[in-house]
């Protein structure tokens, strides 16, 4: 499409959408217009894509996830289309600004963190490499709560995204399915001897199906993603009533469906035992895999073929209920026999872990799932005595290993063991995550069946992350060593021939300083602090954890301001300290840590005594939107996790791809970070996950012989309780005890004298401005690795057996 005919086509739309001319329309009614005609342009290349799948029967994944964290699409979209230029250039010569109109889009933010925002990822690697992979998940009428700071504090308001429609769902009425709950099971004996199971009295939910289109890079594809809506499946007849009383229940009744896809649970540490979660467990998995049968039908495939046509990747263990809810439709509606349904079920379905924190770890009580899935409960029953028949012949008399297997025990279903159990690939996140599954959570596991275990370590969408978050680095490195890199990520290693090229880098240093200028704008004008732009901005954005020890970072900045307060001329390179992420609403310590972060804000931005050496920022509603601004501007990452804990983080690679620095530990992916850019290009500190792992099993960590051995300890720590902090004197006890009276369960007292050495030591560095500038261009260099790109080739190759299918137009 060329200009002209754009802004013809554009005015078209906008007129016939608004019966408005161009003059009389809202900036949302040419928003609205926008989307539109991109719906037109794509939805040919929708429909071929499906249509080539179909011709060719390749062999389709479906990537099932309780979350897809989408963030905005429509200037992704055009990005993907190459119609950006086309757009933006056509709509200023009609005086529209299109950074205006992308600015209605509302982030759909369908997922808590790392995981949702990882599967968005992976839909769009998907798209951009041709292959056959869609994702299935929930609609959620409510997202992630908004967070807005009051009095220092975190409140949490709906996010009613919807609210203003969406302009990228199509509704697919007809592709509704019915999903059953309660009732009870009826087995009856055929005719020809076989038992089969009815399930009666069931209360049926209709299932509506929402597809969004997922686009390709510049490649014609156009892969779905489904999202299900919960409604009253029989609509109609539930509405005759005879009296208001009827009229009340039937409301209520409606509103008790609708509930299933109504909210996001907020929490991605304690799993919610409650009955509303199971149910949208249930509700998403039973109908994607429904819709996904009917689909295979009607290409007429026989069902023995299933496991080559179809994969279905389970994202950690929300969608585990894959593996009995396939069993039923192979045996109850196909009418195969178990031995059969097994092999194709394992061989369709396998499953990523993305957390080994044992309190995030999914169990149901037997009581609660067997009264509302009765048949699904039988099949897990029977998995289970069939699973722990073969441990006994494998491991006989080893009763103690067997009971740490089954799948049922001590009254509750244990969904981690389900999903290994069901699956023919099991899989971690990071290589130290893999090996830790190995070794810990699933030995047993491992030891029965090795070859079933895989690492896959995660990657970013350089699209979004570079592409789209910084394109004055995208247009920088493209003119540097050409666009070849935008579909081969690791051909970004040809970077390092400017390694020595100082006006390269002063190139670079001068993109960096835009983006912090951009950022210094916004946290004046929406905080009102000013902040030093040639201040180290150090910048730490995820959900706050105990684990992720943002506590850490905290008491170190105590610290320094301790230093500044004695020695107001300290020798330091000014730092900006920039905090974002949400809180659980229900983990007390998490929303403690929030509140002590804004507090500390209040103080030490207001103190004209320390020559503006140091500012704290919390910036509220964390986003996939927000992080587009944070990653480009950032100078320093942290990756402080203790250890062990975090499986593999996937923002430490979007801020080492915008050239910042991570300062972290030996955890998840910061390990194959720095073995990519060699330690000299990385700041590393603290724990191993060995000595982690060992004082867990062995104990011997004393959080006070800390506190009492180094004075920085305990000044910072007694500052938490001693009326130092303008607040209730008692406000910050719980922090206080949890570090102390607790032991500090994530060693932050333990690492703090090497997290304090490992910041001198980068102060030390930034000084030198050829050096990091050096260490910034080795960083973005070898992030291609952390591409996406990379881990979806890798699991089409050795997990999904999955083939590209080129679409033309
Ligand atoms: C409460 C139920 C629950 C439990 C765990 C909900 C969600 C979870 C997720 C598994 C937590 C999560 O998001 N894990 C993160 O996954 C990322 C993608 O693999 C990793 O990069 C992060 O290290 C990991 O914490």
């Amino acid at each position: 499409m060329d200009k002209e005919g754009f802004k013809e086509t554009y005015i078209r739309k906008l007129q016939a959408l608004h019966g408005k001319s161009l003059e009389e329309s809202s900036i949302h009614d040419q928003y609205i217009a926008l989307g539109s005609l991109l719906r037109d342009y794509i939805s040919p290349n929708w429909i071929k894509t499906n249509q080539q799948y179909k011709a060719n029967s390749d062999k389709q994944l479906y990537y099932f996830s309780i979350e897809f964290l989408l963030g905005k699409l429509l200037d992704m979209n055009l990005i993907n289309l190459g119609m950006k230029e086309v757009c933006q250039d056509g709509l200023a010569e009609l005086g529209i600004n299109l950074s205006v109109l992308l600015q209605q889009e509302p982030d759909a933010g369908l997922g808590n963190g790392g995981l949702g925002r990882l599967a968005a990822c992976f839909l769009d690697s998907m798209a951009a490499l041709s292959l056959p992979g869609h994702g299935c998940g929930i609609r959620y009428t409510y997202g992630l709560f908004e967070q807005k700071i009051v009095k220092n504090y975190q409140v949490e308001l709906p996010d009613n995204w919807l609210k203003d429609g969406y302009i990228w769902e199509y509704r697919r009425t007809d592709k509704a399915v019915e999903v059953s709950f309660g009732g009870h099971v009826r087995s009856i004996v055929k005719a020809d001897g076989r038992v089969c199971y009815l399930h009666e009295s069931a209360e049926a939910i209709l299932a509506v199906p929402y597809d969004i289109p997922m686009i390709g890079y510049q490649n014609n594809t156009v892969n779905t993603l489904r999202l299900w809506s919960a409604e009253l499946a029989h609509n109609d007849c539930y509405f005759t009533f005879r009296n208001r009383n009827d009229f009340v229940k039937a409301i209520e009744y409606k509103n008790s469906v609708e509930r299933i896809s109504k909210y996001l649970y907020p929490d991605d540490t304690h799993p919610e035992g409650r009955l509303l979660r199971l149910k949208q467990e249930y509700f998403f998995v039973s109908a994607g895999l429904q819709s996904i049968l009917k689909g295979f039908k009607s290409a007429n495939h026989k069902i023995q073929f299933f496991s080559e046509k179809i994969g279905v990747h389970i994202n950690d263990t929300h969608p585990a209920l894959a593996v009995p809810e396939l069993m039923r439709i192979l045996i109850d509606d196909e009418n195969l026999g178990w031995d059969e349904a097994w092999q194709i079920t394992t061989q369709t379905i396998s499953y990523t872990n993305h957390t080994v924190l044992p309190e995030a770890l999914e169990t149901w009580p037997v009581d609660m799932f067997q009264n509302l899935l009765p048949r699904i409960y039988m099949i897990i029953e029977e998995i289970n005595q069939r699973f722990c028949k073969e441990l006994w012949e494998h491991y006989p008399g080893q009763w103690g290993r067997i009971a740490d297997m089954a799948v049922i025990a001590d009254g509750v279903i244990h969904m981690a063991r389900l999903a290994v159990v069901g699956s023919h690939s099991v899989n971690g996140v990071a290589k130290l995550h893999s090996d830790i599954l190995q070794q810990y959570l699933l030995h047993n596991y491992y030891q029965y069946d090795p070859t079933k275990f895989h690492n896959k370590t995660n990657g970013i969408t350089h699209r979004r992350w570079l592409l789209k978050a910084n394109p004055q680095l995208t247009d920088l490195i493209s003119n540097a060593i050409g666009t070849n890199w935008i579909a081969e990520p690791k051909e970004l290693l040809l970077l390092r021939k400017y390694a020595k090229d100082t006006v390269f880098k002063e190139q670079l240093a001068t993109i960096k300083l835009k983006n912090k200028i951009k950022l210094v704008d916004h946290i004046y004008s929406h905080y009102g602090i000013s902040v030093n732009l040639h201040s180290i901005f150090d910048i730490q954005i995820k959900r706050i954890h105990a684990y992720k020890r943002q506590i850490l970072n905290v008491l170190h900045i105590m610290h320094l301001y301790n230093e500044l307060k004695i020695n107001p001329q300290l020798d330091m390179v000014p730092r900006t300290f920039i905090f974002a992420g949400k809180a659980a609403p229900g983990y007390y310590i998490a929303k403690q840590t929030v509140k002590l972060i804004n507090i500390l804000g209040s103080v030490i931005n207001h103190d004209k005594t320390i020559q503006d050496k140091l500012k704290v920022v919390f910036m509220e509603n964390y986003s996939v939107s927000l992080g587009e601004m944070l990653f480009p501007a950032a100078d320093v990452s942290e990756q402080i996790s203790t250890a062990s804990k975090e499986a593999s983080g996937t923002g430490n690679m979007k801020f080492m791809m915008n050239g910042a620095i991570t300062i972290g530990t030996l955890d998840g992916a910061n390990i194959e970070i720095e073995e990519a850019v060699g330690p000299e290009n990385i700041i590393i500190f603290g724990l191993t996950a060995q000595q982690a792992l060992d004082y867990y099993k062995h104990g011997g960590y004393n959080a006070w012989d800390v506190y009492n051995e180094d004075m920085r300890v305990k000044k910072v720590i007694e500052q938490l309780v001693n009326g130092y902090l303008p607040d209730e004197r008692e406000e910050f006890r719980p922090l206080y005890d949890y570090l102390l009276r607790h032991n500090d369960e994530f060693f932050v007292l333990k690492d703090f004298a090497a997290y304090v050495d490992a910041h001198q030591r980068l102060d030390h560095k930034f000084r030198q401005k050829q050096h990091w500038q050096s260490m910034c261009l080795e960083n973005i260099a070898h992030s291609g690795l952390f591409s996406s790109d990379k881990t979806i080739r890798e699991y089409a190759a050795e997990t999904w057996n999955l083939e590209r299918s080129i679409i033309r137009r």
